[in-house]
């Protein structure tokens, strides 16, 4: 199981973002963890080994990754997966059949394929709710609630939850709750310190930052669910690969030095398409006016690059997205590089138009991820393409 080194704890965050997890290799002090490529570990006699069996279980690039992220997390075992969806399959099979879950209504469209195509076929029951009102969690909590499932900001309608609320409802029911933390990064939001039993990430955003390899990541400060997901983990078999692990934790080395610079593209990004389209058309917990800035502010210490924009009709998205050239069309967030996507036909695409209509995910909604570059070409890039709107 890979737990944190507690020596790496005091450090602060950009330290800890460079340095923990991580000890010079032995062999010739390699100041960067080597990319052990290897499936199997030769044994020194029967029964007696280095603590390394077979690299499904373990392998040490992975578990240096995997404590570097549970540090940032502020927690105390961390878990990489091959994807974001692989790390939620593994969290979802600590249910069984009969067991129920809350979830937010607006979650990743993969989050919500794997549950309505697949794990609703295994006995378990789902409840969707719009996590921004805690009194809807509440509601829809039953005996048999094992799990409360949370994005925050939700993708793509940068919607919130209120963790300490969500944490409360959740304790008080016996159930997990579990925090999607993709879109805020451990830089601007911590669900552990506000209640979360399980933080689960696609790695393959902004951790890794350089849209160069598909990762997940589940954190947990609970030694019992670490036992747990340490079983699921190897039992499973959904892990990555060594360099997959290396490029995760080069890219963590900088999440510090990104996130700022993510979150001040985004302001001034939203800031001028508020102006130029309206404040209620663009989605931003960084605008005053959105619906629960007061709420970002006080559980995120920042709000990234990731914005919405409502156009009004697919024709409009269509002419705003066929016209960028700094910002690319394409699925994915969290890299250096800006991009630019149609939520209801790419991401989101295999969610119901029913369930899309009912959270108000519209066909004129566009998503920007803002990436590191200089902002002044990000605002003349969608200066050109809302030319003529
Ligand atoms: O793509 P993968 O690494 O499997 O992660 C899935 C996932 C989970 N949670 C959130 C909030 C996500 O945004 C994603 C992946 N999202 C995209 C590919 C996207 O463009 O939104």
């Amino acid at each position: 199981m890979t737990k944190v080194f507690e020596s790496d704890r005091s450090a602060g965050f950009g330290t800890q973002a460079i340095h923990a997890g991580q000890r010079p290799e032995p062999l010739a002090g390699a100041i960067m963890t080597p990319v052990y490529l290897t499936s199997t570990y030769v044994q020194d006699a029967l029964g007696e080994n280095k603590g390394y069996e077979y690299a499904r279980g373990k392998n040490p690039t992975r578990e240096a990754l995997e404590r570097n992220v549970a540090i940032l997390e502020g927690g105390t075992h961390g878990f990489a997966f091959a994807s974001g969806v692989g790390a939620t399959d593994t969290i979802m099979k600590l249910l069984k059949s009969g067991d129920h879950v809350v979830c937010g209504e607006n979650v990743y469209g993969g989050t919500f394929r794997l549950i309505d195509r697949v794990l609703k076929n295994f006995g378990i029951t789902f409840t969707f709710v719009d996590t921004r009102n805690s009194q809807g969690i509440s509601d829809a909590v039953s005996t048999a609630t094992r799990l409360i499932w949370v994005e925050t900001p939700t993708n793509p309608l940068m919607r919130l939850t209120d963790l300490e609320a969500a944490g409360q409802i959740a304790r008080k029911a016996g159930a997990l709750l579990v925090v999607d933390n993709t879109f805020a990064s451990p830089f601007f939001q911590r669900p552990l310190a506000l209640g979360a039993d399980l933080v689960m990430h696609s790695t393959t955003k902004y951790l890794n930052g350089h849209s160069d390899m598909i990762g997940g990541m589940v954190v947990t400060n609970r030694d019992d669910l670490a036992v747990q997901m340490q079983f699921l983990q190897n039992t499973g078999g959904a892990v990555p690969g060594p360099m997959d692990c290396f490029l995760a934790l080069r890219g963590t080395k900088t999440l510090h030095l990104r996130m700022p610079r993510h979150d001040e593209n985004g302001r001034a990004v939203a800031a001028w398409l508020a102006k130029r389209w309206g404040h209620e058309r663009v989605i931003y917990p960084g605008l005053e006016s959105h619906p629960q800035h007061a709420l970002a502010k006080k559980q995120m210490s920042g709000f990234g690059g990731m914005i919405s924009v409502e156009t009004g009709s697919k024709a409009n998205a269509k002419h705003v997205l066929d016209r960028m050239k700094v910002f690319s069309l394409a699925e994915s967030l969290g890299g250096v590089e800006s991009l630019i996507s149609h939520p209801a036909s790419m991401t989101h695409g295999s969610v119901p138009a029913d369930v899309k209509a009912k959270m108000g995910l519209t066909d004129g909604l566009i998503r920007l991820s803002c990436g590191v570059e200089d902002v002044a070409d990000l605002i003349a890039d969608l200066d050109q393409a809302f030319a003529g709107l």
